[in-house]
């Protein structure tokens, strides 16, 4: 059943006069679907609600930010009593410290966290960091991977570039992304390659160790043991990329789940409780280059704001006292509805591959694997948008591309997740004429 959407088209006929694309971020702007995209005006555990009034089943959750759901009782407490004290002071706050130590006990290896507003910020300073300590130029990313939009990491990158079918971001130097190697993904003979090439002269090697931005794609069994190895062999930093993993796929993200130590980790969406927040942190050997100890300069008026910390003190709080509950359930959960979904695909003769760690997954229109950006990029995105768009009308709401992954919050319900079977059953085997069928 389509939606009543008029009072989305107003607010949007009205943002596009005024923000480009309508949109403070391009994804939001649904193009890649082709459908209008809601005015969201109110969530509540695993729902959210239009301006219209209609009502959707979330797996998007803030891009993965919100794991205890919307408006999550505790988390809005502590942001309104740290509200009532002021916004924002621009000088240190006892919060910080506070979830410092939370972090830093969550991912032992990083023993001094810097906190900036976003993971862009977070990516950006830690690529800073990483030349700045081994007075090198070079930094690897690999295809499809996002880090934010600092402009050494837009250069292949994955999320709203390849969305949008961009090549690279205009107004990016070349003299700046020269020294960017964008490598393919989970393939270590081609890692070895660059090393050889541009031998000690590599300061980072920065993955998503579960990558969440050409929709999700795990890391091969190996793969990133041999990141660890070839970067230390070579003397340069390995960065995890756990802005999106981070307290998601384990409490102490892909790190702990892999059982492998990077040299610096990049965290944000959750930490920030749904507020701005991002953080990199490390070794004190490194993070004692950050000024104003050392050298390496990054600043920011709104860094470790009191709201975003006591949002994120509540939410990683309740996350470590449920640790076991919680990450179970978020993943037998997540399971049920990751394999009813692609059964009920099977069933309809519908080519179509799930990728998924935990509560993060993705359902790619490609009869799979897919391992990284050349085989996520052979994907039926035009197949994508009709179940996007059909799921939308049934309430369903998931990430509005093709190559963005999903996420489930402790807020899903069993009755939520088969809601979601049921409908994608009815969409795959009715709505979906013209998919190619296997
Ligand atoms: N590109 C972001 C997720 N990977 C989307 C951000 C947003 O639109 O909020």
């Amino acid at each position: 059943m389509p939606r009543k959407l008029e009072e989305s088209r107003r607010l949007r006929e009205r943002a596009e006069q005024l923000i480009p694309g309508g949109v403070s971020s391009p994804v939001r702007a649904f193009k890649a679907v082709e459908c209008e995209a809601p005015f969201i005006v109110r969530g509540q555990g695993s729902r959210t609600w239009d301006a219209d009034g209609n009502e959707y089943l979330d797996y998007v959750g803030s891009w993965g930010s919100l794991i205890l759901g919307h408006a999550e009782p505790n988390t809005i407490e502590a942001i309104l009593s740290a509200a009532v004290n002021g916004t924002s002071f621009g000088a240190s706050t006892p919060s910080e410290t506070e979830l410092a130590e939370l972090v830093t006990q969550a991912f032992p290896h990083i023993q001094k966290v810097r906190f900036v507003s976003s993971g862009t910020e977070a990516t950006m300073s830690a690529i800073r960091l990483a030349r700045a300590y081994t007075k090198r130029k070079y930094v690897i990313k690999f295809e499809g991977c996002y880090h934010g939009h600092a402009d050494a990491l837009l250069v292949k990158a994955g999320s709203g570039v390849v969305t949008l079918g961009i090549p690279g971001s205009a107004g990016v130097l070349e003299e700046v992304s020269q020294f960017t190697i964008a490598l393919p993904f989970n393939d270590t003979e081609v890692l070895e390659q660059a090393f050889s090439k541009y031998r000690h002269q590599i300061a980072c090697v920065i993955v998503e160790p579960v990558v969440g931005n050409m929709g999700c794609v795990p890391a091969n069994g190996g793969y990133l043991a041999n990141l660890r190895t070839i970067t230390q062999r070579e003397k340069t930093l390995l960065i995890f990329d756990e802005v999106m993993t981070g307290f998601r796929v384990a409490f102490g993200g892909a790190k702990e789940l892999y059982g492998i130590t990077p040299d610096l980790t990049t965290l944000g969406k959750i930490i920030g409780g749904g507020l701005p927040v991002g953080a990199y942190g490390g070794p004190a050997e490194i993070m004692n280059m950050v000024a104003p100890l050392g050298p390496m300069y990054q600043a920011g008026t709104l860094s470790g704001n009191p709201l975003a910390m006591a949002a994120g003190i509540a939410m990683v709080k309740q996350l470590r006292d449920k640790k076991s509950e919680i990450y179970s359930r978020l993943d037998s959960l997540s399971a049920k509805l990751v394999d009813g979904i692609t059964a009920a695909a099977k069933e309809a003769g519908i080519p179509l591959s799930a990728n998924r760690v935990g509560s993060m997954f993705t359902w790619f229109f490609h009869p799979g694997p897919v391992i990284d950006w050349a085989s996520a990029s052979k994907s039926d995105t035009t197949a994508f948008g009709r179940f996007f768009r059909a799921m939308l009308d049934s309430g369903i709401y998931l990430p509005p591309s093709q190559y963005e992954a999903a996420f489930l919050s402790a807020a899903h319900t069993d009755e939520d997740v088969q809601k979601t079977i049921d409908a994608a059953k009815g969409v795959l085997a009715n709505a979906m004429a013209g998919a190619s069928r296997g």
